[in-house]
């Protein structure tokens, strides 16, 4: 169950800088930039250095669904940094997200560029900019924060835990596994839950709670995220699979976790996006 079965830590830690882990070339002790590199900037307002992981597509829906509303003004440059590659430690981007993880939004549409850093507050950011997708009854605002939080403070146990352990790690401990298998099980079973009662996370109201959910425990149970759907037997969850295929259909959606990935097939996917036109490459199949 342990690795090394006989592992018994020393008194001081030391950085071992191959540890044969999926990301161990990237991985660092220490925060700062590696190397000088500056950012391209678009003509929009807004420019997102980001990937399109679940925390990258996050924003990327945001925005397509802040254009669909009509908010004609979140036009906007999404850039790829390729986390794989480190881009996420050059100089610019680390001066827009000190903690160096993608998305890193800079908002120029003030005096003064302002830069927005981690998914939830970008999110918060947005919906507070353009008055959308976060309602302003002190009840209804109160639980969308609620669920927002909730995401940001469970979804490191999914991704960081249960995502590593089961795919990334270079042995599969059944230790760390069954720990998170565990843990995302009854997260997923607090969403089902919830869902049972409501369409969206707070009722009947379709807010960044949602889109901050979908893209990691949505895609979970829709297959898409770890290839461990019978794993954890995800179809267990009715209500949050009726709900991630409600949100999947969406518009926004389709088009927001398109952005900032590499196409294994032509035409699937987006590398960059700055104008509502790149999307007609794609190929949705409708
Ligand atoms: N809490 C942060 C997490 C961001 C995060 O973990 N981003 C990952 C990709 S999903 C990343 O940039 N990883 C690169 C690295 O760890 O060096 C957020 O939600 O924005």
């Amino acid at each position: 169950m342990n690795y090394p079965l006989d592992y018994d830590p020393p008194k001081i830690w030391k950085w071992e800088d191959e540890n044969g882990g999926a990301f161990a070339s990237i991985n660092r002790p220490i925060a700062g930039s590696t190397h000088d590199k500056t950012l391209p900037i678009g003509q929009h307002p807004f420019q997102l250095y980001s990937q399109g992981t679940p925390n990258g597509i996050k924003v990327t829906i945001m925005f397509e669904e802040l254009l669909e509303i009509g908010h004609s003004d979140a036009e906007y440059d999404a850039w790829l940094v390729s986390i794989s590659k480190g881009e996420q430690f050059g100089s610019d981007f680390v001066n827009i997200n000190p903690n160096s993880k993608i998305p890193a939004l800079l908002d120029y549409s003030g005096d003064e560029p302002k830069r927005v850093f981690e998914s939830g507050a970008i999110l918060l950011y947005l919906a507070e900019k353009f008055n959308s997708l976060l309602p302003t009854q002190d009840n209804r605002r109160t639980e969308v924060l609620n669920w927002l939080f909730w995401q940001m403070s469970s979804t490191p146990y999914l991704g960081g835990g249960f995502g590593h352990f089961y795919v990334y790690a270079p042995v599969k401990i059944q230790y760390a596994i069954d720990r998170y298998s565990m843990e995302v099980k009854r997260q997923l079973d607090v969403l089902d839950r919830e869902l049972s009662k409501k369409e969206f996370i707070i009722g009947d109201e379709y807010t960044i709670a949602d889109i901050s959910i979908w893209p990691w425990y949505g895609r979970l149970v829709l297959g898409q995220q770890y290839g461990a759907a019978d794993f954890l037997q995800v179809s267990e969850y009715h209500n949050v699979l009726r709900w991630a295929k409600i949100l999947s259909a969406r518009p926004a959606v389709m088009r927001g976790e398109r952005i900032n990935r590499k196409s294994k097939i032509p035409n699937q996917y987006l590398l960059e996006r700055h104008s509502s036109s790149d999307f007609e490459a794609l190929d949705f199949g409708t």
